[in-house]
């Protein structure tokens, strides 16, 4: 009996221990099944996720071609823009130097005068005849402020242009204020000897004669003719005299 209660306790015990173990797997076995659930969520949150990526992604790729498209449409706008531009440039730019070459062969074959208002052209060079009356010095400044100096005669046409339009004596821009009797233009150059156009008297002193009989200090300032008389040559005279000068 005892042993045979012994020995069914210990059934017992192996039952309850077979229990055991059978709730233990029934336990496991349980846990795997959630495990394959638990599982297949993931991979469902997970090829959501996935797709809801996939989405986005796709979209940003179509905005991103779209705004390509719209980018290299503009972009190619502009570079014909920029090439017509450039080309415009290029057929102005040859016009421009074109009608500049015309101009300057004009300037130098016929008279066509090409200064400015008042100024008269005249062998590739423009002339001005002031109104005015001034001193020698005050003349040479004013032509400065004119945008020129005093005329300065280079040979035989000049002297016959330039006298070709005074009707009264006019300073020039001759003097020998620095060194008597050593004339100079006011661009420093002395006069040349085969360019001289002064006033010549047979049986009398020439011109230049420094004359002092009105004023002891002479005549420094070359003048076309005097006050009365004749203006197509040159005559030495005082400085302060007040002429009309061209420039
Ligand atoms: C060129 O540019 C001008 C000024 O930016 C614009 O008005 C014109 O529409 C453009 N032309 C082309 C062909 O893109
Ligand atoms: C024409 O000649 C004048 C006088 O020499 C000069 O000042 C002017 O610049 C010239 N114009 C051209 C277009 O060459
Ligand atoms: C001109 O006159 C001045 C003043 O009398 C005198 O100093 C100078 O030597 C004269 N020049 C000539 C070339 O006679
Ligand atoms: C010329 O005139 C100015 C202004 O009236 C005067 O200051 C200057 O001394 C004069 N020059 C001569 C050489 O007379
Ligand atoms: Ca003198
Ligand atoms: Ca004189």
């Amino acid at each position: 009996m005892d042993s045979l209660y012994e020995n069914s306790s210990f059934i017992l015990r192996t039952v309850a221990s077979g229990e055991k173990c059978s709730r233990y797997k029934g336990n496991t076995v349980m846990q795997e099944s959630e495990k394959e659930v638990y599982l297949s969520k993931r991979t469902k949150v997970l090829l959501i996720v996935f797709a809801v990526c996939l989405v986005f992604a796709l979209g940003g790729l179509c905005i991103l071609g779209i705004l390509y498209v719209r980018v290299s449409v503009l972009l190619s706008a502009k570079k014909t823009n920029g090439t017509n531009y450039k080309e415009e440039f290029y057929v102005l730019r040859n016009q421009h130097k074109k009608t500049l070459e015309k101009l300057s062969r004009l300037n130098h074959s016929t008279g066509c005068a090409l200064c400015a208002v008042h100024w008269i052209h005249s062998g590739g060079k423009c002339y001005y005849y002031s109104t005015v009356r001034m001193n020698w010095t005050q003349s040479r400044d004013h032509c400065v402020t004119l945008g020129g100096h005093l005329v300065i005669i280079n040979s035989k046409a000049e002297q016959d242009f330039v006298t070709s339009n005074v009707e009264e004596t006019h300073w020039i821009g001759l003097n020998d204020l620095d060194t008597e009797g050593h004339w100079v233009w006011v661009n420093n150059q002395p006069v040349s000897n085969s360019v001289e156009f002064w006033k010549k008297r047979e049986n009398d002193i020439s011109e230049p004669d420094n004359w002092t009989k009105v004023h002891p200090d002479g005549e420094d300032c070359a003048s076309l003719g005097h006050p009365k008389g004749e203006t197509d040559f040159w005559m030495d005279a005082y400085c302060f005299e007040e002429k009309k000068f061209c420039v």
